[in-house]
């Protein structure tokens, strides 16, 4: 499938006005990149760099300079076996960095959170966008999305943070995966999310081995069917370790093939730590014209 058709013309809101400013965005056509904004003491490949606000602040900075559509302010480490925060803990990371960057950069804003009350008070802080790995599975959160009236992805994970790498198990891993965001997204829409506001994301290692990740990014395709934008994010992951051998540091070569195979297979938002880098790959496809 093309990006041409996975990605939708404007379409009119049936219970607003207008979109927000983001969809619109991302119903644009060309891929757009989000940079990764990791505010946690344990994320995996830069856990601890920028967990002091000003540090956060200036890496966010440089993820807009280097050209990022949109930046990603998350405040929960989500590695396999990792135990979530308080909901103070978290509050604390993310929202006084959503409210100095906001100030900083003109790029939209979107807050990594399964938790409403994170969610409200990020998008009251100035975030223009909800990036769940729960899918709005956390109770209220789904009402408290439709509330906020911004962009929101729902992304696919196999059971918790806690225990998803513990032998994960499907008979049919796209299938399935497809099928659990056919129902958030039903879910979503029957709360009142407007359907442009909805992006998928199957989760790339969130309860996946290797041969389920390579047969998910494989069949990206299949996802166009759910007639919403598809993120993913496969950025330095373990599943290009597994491949290349390669540490997390080394991993900018696997992590660019891998983003130019989601463009191809129709991706509209790639989720990523080097946004210089990834753009490069999206100037020269593009030359190439439409995929
Ligand atoms: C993802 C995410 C992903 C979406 C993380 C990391 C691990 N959100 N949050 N998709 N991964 N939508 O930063 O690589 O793959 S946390």
């Amino acid at each position: 499938m093309t990006q041409a058709t996975l990605v939708e013309a404007p379409v009119p809101s049936s219970n607003g006005p207008s979109p927000h400013p983001l969809s619109t965005v991302l119903r644009g056509g060309r891929p757009l990149v989000c940079g990764i904004l990791n505010v946690t003491p344990d994320s995996f490949s830069d856990g601890g760099l920028f967990d002091s606000p000003d540090r956060a602040v200036e890496h966010g900075c440089r993820l807009a300079a280097e050209g990022a559509d949109l930046i990603d302010i998350g405040g929960e480490s989500t590695r396999p076996g990792s135990r979530p925060p308080t909901s103070e803990e978290e509050l604390a990371r993310v929202v006084p960095v959503v409210a100095a960057l906001v100030r900083e950069v003109g790029v939209p804003l979107s807050v990594d959170t399964s938790r409403p009350e994170v969610m409200r008070a990020a998008v009251a802080a100035g975030a223009s966008m909800i990036n769940d790995v729960r899918a709005l599975q956390v109770p209220g959160a789904v009402e408290e999305a439709a509330r906020l009236d911004v962009p929101v992805c729902l992304m696919h994970m196999q059971r918790s943070p806690e225990t998803m790498q513990a032998d994960p198990r499907y008979d049919d891993v796209v299938l399935e995966v497809r099928a659990f965001l056919a129902d958030r997204l039903a879910a979503c829409r029957r709360a009142g999310v407007r359907r442009e506001h909805l992006l998928v994301d199957p989760g790339f290692g969130f309860g996946k081995t290797l041969p389920h990740n390579v047969e998910l990014l494989s069949s990206l395709d299949a996802l166009g069917v759910l007639g919403v934008p598809v993120m993913v994010g496969l950025s330095r992951k373990s599943v290009l370790g597994q491949l290349t051998g390669r540490t997390v540091g080394e991993r900018l070569p696997g992590s660019l093939a891998a983003a130019l195979v989601a463009v191809q297979r129709g991706v509209s938002v790639l989720r990523v730590h080097d946004v210089a880098a990834t753009r490069d790959v999206l100037a020269v496809l593009d030359a190439v014209g439409p995929v």
